[in-house]
């Protein structure tokens, strides 16, 4: 059983198979019948396969449905995937791409009740209640993190302080004079506040007990650090704009993967190349179709998130299953001399060897042709001080764990204190010149 007392709105975490099942289908043929009237893409998409809303009759239908991607955001911008018309729409939020132009996605009045319903579930599977005083470093703005962790809190009944990330000291202060017990941001911008807290004298006059943190992956190796050094627990959560912000999954208090909340999001894992899905407990891509939205509906939309199903009952006795953090995207998959990487091996690797050092960045140039990965770690002030014999072993050591994780060869630079920029939001993790600087 939980460890937790259960919040209300919690109720749904718990249905049985059947009344979840049932929900789930209800909503689903809803959402095919919306998107079909309302939206041109999916309309023409189901026509040229011959689909109409009524061939929608179970669950497993779904798969016949035509995907949904980033770039059809992009490609309708801004608001031609809306199904609701713009007086209807009281919110709006978008998420920065990598190239171009943003993707816009809306809310109506429900669809914000819903968001602060999923995330009021999410902050209390993690032990969160009205007693809580919660420091929200989440970005505010047009990133769904900031506002989409506010309204949740606020709908449990805690006490929300709308900090915002960045301006550190001012985070300290707060932390401290405002007796905060719980903190949700970016698990790389609370590493950061850590390595501030460490410097003022560390964490003893604290009452934080509980981070939230999420938008960006993390290890458990990461969690592991973090739990200790700042003796609180940690717990993961998720979510994507398209789909509507943080409170798609979160873990609860057994910390063993993330709980969707399948009533108002269906998911599938399908093969990345081929599009199948894939049985519970194969490991794919999360796509993912929003049951109740109703302002950006997003039918079996791509997440690039590569995850799986754990269809396991979980000890805390909620019934929506799990699935594994997640740890890559299919698309930030590195390709290095034709070895496939992903930044979160080379964190692990990081942690296991020095465990104080969780600064990091990963450059990648081509010299003569040839790929070339530089893992630049950043050096407690101690060991700056320390023997360069004591320096120059530490630096052998990760190659050797990198190199045992990745099997490529590496070359680790231990580089000053403070000498990697610092994120408030998400980490960039990867410098990658081999573009710019490629030589013939
Ligand atoms: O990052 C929403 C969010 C805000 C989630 C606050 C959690 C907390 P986007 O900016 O659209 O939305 O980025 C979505 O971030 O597809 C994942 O690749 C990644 N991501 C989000 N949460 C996690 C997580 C927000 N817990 C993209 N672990 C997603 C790993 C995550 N990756």
């Amino acid at each position: 059983m939980s460890a937790y007392p259960i919040h209300p709105d919690s109720y749904a975490d718990f249905l049985t198979h059947d009344e979840l099942r049932r929900i789930q289908l209800h909503r689903l043929q809803e959402v095919v019948r919306v998107s079909y009237e309302r939206v041109p893409l999916t309309r023409q998409r189901m026509q040229e396969r011959g689909l109409k809303p009524e061939h929608i009759r179970t669950l497993g239908d779904a798969a016949l449905l035509p995907f949904m991607q980033k770039t059809d955001l992009r490609d309708t911008y801004p608001y031609g995937l809306f199904a609701r018309p713009m007086h209807e729409v009281v919110r709006l939020h978008a998420s920065s791409g990598t190239t171009g132009k943003p993707i816009v996605v809306g809310y109506t009045r429900d669809d914000l009740r819903v968001w602060s319903s999923v995330m009021t579930r999410t902050l209390s599977a993690a032990g969160l209640n009205e007693r809580d005083v919660v420091q929200n470093a989440f970005g505010y703005g047009l990133f769904t993190g900031g506002l989409g962790a506010h309204y949740g809190a606020e709908a449990l009944g805690a006490t929300v302080i709308p900090i915002s990330g960045g301006n550190t000291e001012r985070q300290l202060l707060v932390m401290q004079d405002f007796g905060v017990t719980a903190i949700c941001s970016t698990p790389s911008y609370f590493l950061h506040l850590i390595e501030a807290i460490e410097a003022v004298g560390g964490f003893r006059d604290l009452k934080l007990r509980t981070g939230i943190f999420g938008a960006e992956p993390w290890t458990e190796a990461m969690r592991a650090y973090i739990q200790e050094h700042a003796k609180i627990k940690a717990y993961d959560i998720y979510g994507l704009t398209e789909i509507i912000g943080p409170g798609v999954a979160t873990e609860c208090c057994c910390q063993a993967g993330l709980h969707v909340f399948e009533d108002h999001f269906l998911m599938e894992i399908v093969d990345p190349d081929t599009g199948r899905v894939l049985p519970d407990g194969e490991e794919g891509e999360l796509v993912l179709t929003t049951l109740s939205k109703q302002a950006t509906p997003m039918i079996r939309f791509r997440t690039h998130d590569i995850t799986a199903i754990d269809p396991a009952p979980c000890a805390c006795g909620r019934t929506i299953r799990r699935v594994r953090r997640v740890t890559h995207r299919s698309d930030d998959m590195l390709i290095i001399r034709g070895v496939n990487v992903f930044p979160s091996q080379i964190e692990a690797a990081l942690l296991k060897v020095g465990k104080e050092l969780p600064h990091y960045q990963i450059v990648l140039a081509r010299q003569a042709g040839l790929d070339q990965m530089e893992v630049q770690v950043e050096m407690t002030e101690a060991l700056f001080r320390d023997k360069v014999s004591a320096v120059e072993q530490l630096q052998r050591k990760m190659v050797q764990a990198i190199e045992h994780v990745v099997g490529l060869r590496v070359n680790v630079r231990l580089v000053e204190p403070q000498s990697i920029a610092r994120s408030q939001g998400k980490a960039k993790r990867v410098l990658d010149q081999r573009k710019e600087g490629a030589k013939p």
